[in-house]
């Protein structure tokens, strides 16, 4: 969709591009598995050496407007078919599904929503782990979403509906709004991290805000954090010049963290 938050469009340019910038892995937003031919993306993923880092699914939601809450069981049926068709994708291809806006909104009736997003969810985790895939539930800040916002929060519905391939995926914007500090909610929550979407205060390239991402990988590197860490950018000025000022930031900052592992 033109208003994802994706620096590029087009697979195959998008990894070639990823490539040259130096970065080792590839996030795909989908909003159906049936999008990219996985013959093929397994080819440009051999031809550069890159992997899936995850799926994610912003888009379903931005896409059809489905939501895990939704009070229409067909609506729900037909997003617990689209994520389970993503989650057979990732099963090839990363391991990791997000579960962002998708999850959808408390809106009136809190308890009937709760119930609604807890019963996909246990659903599509218990499809998912016959195929060791993990879903990655992501906390959003409150002017986009009206429930799980902070990390905090999101530890809470993990302890809630403990299910083992139910993990976090933080992202700094969105911390940055909502949780009491970055480096130290991510360090203290480390067990239920399994992947984190950087991007600077503005949205912008890490290092084009004020959030302080040397800080971070100390904290990262305290905890001795092994999973990915991933950009999630407003492609500007352009997608170009978005993408260099990320790589140029962090590439290095993650060579020297991997060598201090
Ligand atoms: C999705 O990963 C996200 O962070 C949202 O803010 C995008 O709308
Ligand atoms: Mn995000």
């Amino acid at each position: 969709m033109p208003s994802a938050f994706v620096v590029f469009r087009g697979f195959e340019e998008s990894i070639q591009k990823a490539y040259h910038l130096g970065l080792d892995g590839i996030e795909l937003a989908l909003k159906n598995a049936e999008e990219i031919d996985p013959v093929k993306l397994d080819q440009w993923l051999n031809a550069t050496g890159l992997t899936v880092s995850c799926v994610s699914t912003g888009q379903v939601y931005a896409d059809a407007g489905l939501m895990f809450t939704d009070e229409d069981e067909g609506k729900r049926s037909i997003v617990t078919k689209k994520f389970k068709e993503i989650i057979d994708l990732a099963a090839d291809f990363g391991q990791l599904v997000n579960i962002g806006r998708v999850r959808g909104r408390l809106g009136e009736h809190p308890r009937k929503s709760k119930e609604f997003f807890k019963r996909v969810v246990t659903e599509i985790c218990e499809y998912a782990d016959r195929r060791e895939v993990t879903l990655i539930l992501e906390p959003v800040n409150r002017y986009e979403i009206d429930f799980i916002n902070s990390v905090v929060d999101g530890v809470s519905v993990l302890r809630e509906l403990d299910i083992p391939n139910l993990k976090l995926m933080p992202d700094t914007f969105h911390m940055n709004i909502e949780d009491s500090g970055i480096a130290d909610t991510l360090s203290d929550n480390i067990e239920d991290i399994a992947y984190i979407h950087f991007a600077d205060s503005n949205r912008l390239a890490p290092g084009q805000g004020h959030i302080d991402f040397d800080g971070i990988f100390r904290s990262l590197q305290s905890v001795d954090y092994r999973g990915w860490v991933s950009l999630e950018i407003l492609p500007k000025p352009n997608p170009d010049v978005a993408a260099r000022q990320a790589a140029d930031f962090l590439v290095p900052r993650i060579e020297n963290y991997n060598q201090n592992q």
